[in-house]
């Protein structure tokens, strides 16, 4: 059976009657800009999560709290420093937490983005430890717990915690209220724990996680990694059986939560006039004919093997010079956390890469790779993936990636090709994709020239499983899982 918005509204009313519903993440799923004039705009951000999580928040209601990353977010706040958002049909509340610059460098950019993602992501890029982000990154976790318990006052409150960003958050709740229940949700993997080890404050962060009751990751594996690293870095009981943690008379129930997307939305908004609309404007302005065309989707992240589908695409029109002039491969995607060098040094690699490649096979007016480095709206990207014959998603390692469901989700016309690579969590479920090692050059240029030559009905029998399966666990599916859990901790 495959949920919908209503069974999750339905579950929510049944089984979280009298509690207040708390979701809070370091990212906002709303941020209010302005350009200098008096007009405010009110953008999406290009998140994973952020994304995942609205579709949820408009069914349940409640509270997110958040960081207020907007220039002009202090604008539109009330005394409070809420707001009710989505802004187009408001149904649920925004709650800002202002970080200083300091704060933001130490604790977002320095201690999240620099020591914990790469710690959690082995895509060898070493973490960079520094006390003082530590010291921040805590300091900070209180002001987002003194934030919700600001919200929870004496109401009895689920929190749902998002993220490596806030690792210390439940026990800080619960140390000011230990009636609250938490569950967080750990977007991206969790290493092994030879890899794990390596942090310094690495039994704090446990510590702070085995404060939530209910501790999710995508898949089983990192739940494997996480019980792992806990039994051999802590005093702890644990119950393989029912995969929990105990420790000081408090139980974790350690579960895998495959996150999606909201299938019928993207279904519903890809088949659009205005899509239709956008995917003629994309074609007039790169006066694109019969070409294979193929995208990639992306926050600019060294975690995503941006560099690896250009070699390969590299490799594809060196072995199979019939090929040229006859592909189009878009990479679009707006940087992100461009202070960090790392981040830096791959929108450095990216230009590289993307020149040597079009300088090598540039005829005429055509050129293999189209670099689109900027904010899309939800139209635009919809747009290109229902233009697109083929998408490439190429990770090193990531916790799902949410591209990779959008892209099916949107193929209402039941065609296109999925390059999936084997270290994301979604090539789990998505096996009628063609699953690559992105690392094996030859092999994914291989994929990339079997996608062209596939016959239409095995594209299409591809897509028809994949869309089902996307259809079948959706967001809803997901947060149902989750809250169906949390209620057992009502009794
Ligand atoms: C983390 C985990 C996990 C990209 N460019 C634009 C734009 N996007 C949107 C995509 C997609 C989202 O950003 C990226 O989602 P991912 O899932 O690929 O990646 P992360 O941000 O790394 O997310 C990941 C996720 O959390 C959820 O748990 O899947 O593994 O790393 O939705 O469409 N959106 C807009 N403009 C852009 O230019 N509007």
């Amino acid at each position: 059976m495959s949920w919908a918005k209503e069974d999750l509204h339905e579950l929510v009313r049944t089984k979280l009657t009298g509690r207040l519903f708390i979701v809070v993440s370091n990212r906002e799923p709303y941020i209010h800009i302005s350009s200098g004039g008096d007009e405010i705009q009110c953008i999406v951000p290009a998140s994973g999560l952020t994304v995942a999580l609205d579709p949820v928040m408009r069914s349940c209601g409640g509270v997110w709290v958040a960081h207020g990353s907007g220039n002009a977010d202090r604008e539109v706040v009330d005394d409070k420093n809420r707001v009710l958002v989505p802004p187009d049909e408001p149904c649920y509340t925004l709650k800002r937490v202002w970080l200083t610059k300091q704060e933001e460098e130490g604790y977002y950019l320095g201690f999240s983005n620099e020591a914990l993602w790469p710690l959690c992501h082995i895509a060898y890029t070493p973490p960079n430890f520094d006390e003082s982000h530590w010291s921040t990154y805590k300091k900070v976790n209180q002001i987002f717990a003194d934030a919700v318990l600001d919200e929870v006052g004496d109401r009895q409150a689920f929190v749902f915690i998002q993220d490596y960003h806030l690792a210390l958050l439940s026990r800080l709740i619960k140390a000011r209220n230990p009636q609250v229940i938490t569950a967080q949700f750990w977007h991206i993997p969790w290493p092994n724990s030879e890899a794990f080890r390596i942090c310094p404050w690495g039994e704090e962060i446990l510590d702070g996680l085995l404060g939530n009751d209910i501790l999710g990751f995508h898949i089983g594996y990192h739940c494997d990694n996480f019980m792992e690293t806990v039994r051999r870095l802590l005093e702890v009981r644990i119950d393989r059986e029912r995969s929990a943690i105990s420790r000081g008379g408090r139980t974790t129930l350690v579960r895998p939560f495959p996150i999606s997307v909201d299938f019928d939305r993207i279904a519903g908004d890809a088949a659009k006039a205005e899509v239709g609309e956008e995917m003629e404007n994309i074609q007039r302005r790169w006066s694109l004919a019969d070409e294979f065309i193929g995208i990639g989707i992306d926050r600019l992240d060294y975690t995503k093997g941006i560099p690896h589908r250009f070699r390969a695409l590299d490799k594809l029109l060196t072995k199979y010079p019939e090929y040229r002039k006859r592909i189009v491969f878009f990479q679009l995607g707006e940087p992100s956390r461009i202070h960090i060098k790392k981040y830096k040094e791959l929108n450095a690699e990216i230009d590289d890469v993307v020149e040597e490649v079009n300088w090598k096979y540039q005829s005429g007016d055509w050129k293999p790779i189209i670099y689109v480095r900027e904010h899309l709206s939800p139209t635009t990207l919809l747009a290109f993936n229902r233009l697109a014959h083929f998408c490439i998603v190429s990770s090193l390692h990531d916790g799902m990636n949410l591209v990779a469901k959008e892209f099916v989700s949107s193929r209402v016309d039941g065609d296109g090709v999925l390059i999936l690579s084997r270290f994301t969590g979604a090539a789990r479920e998505l096996t009628e994709a063609l699953l690559i090692n992105p690392y094996a050059t030859d092999d994914f240029a291989g994929a990339i020239k079997d996608d062209i030559e596939m016959p239409k009905e095995q594209r299409q029998a591809r897509m028809r499983k994949l869309r089902q399966t996307v259809e079948q666990n959706n967001i809803y599916r997901w947060a149902g899982n989750i809250i169906n859990e949390l209620a057992n901790f009502m009794t």
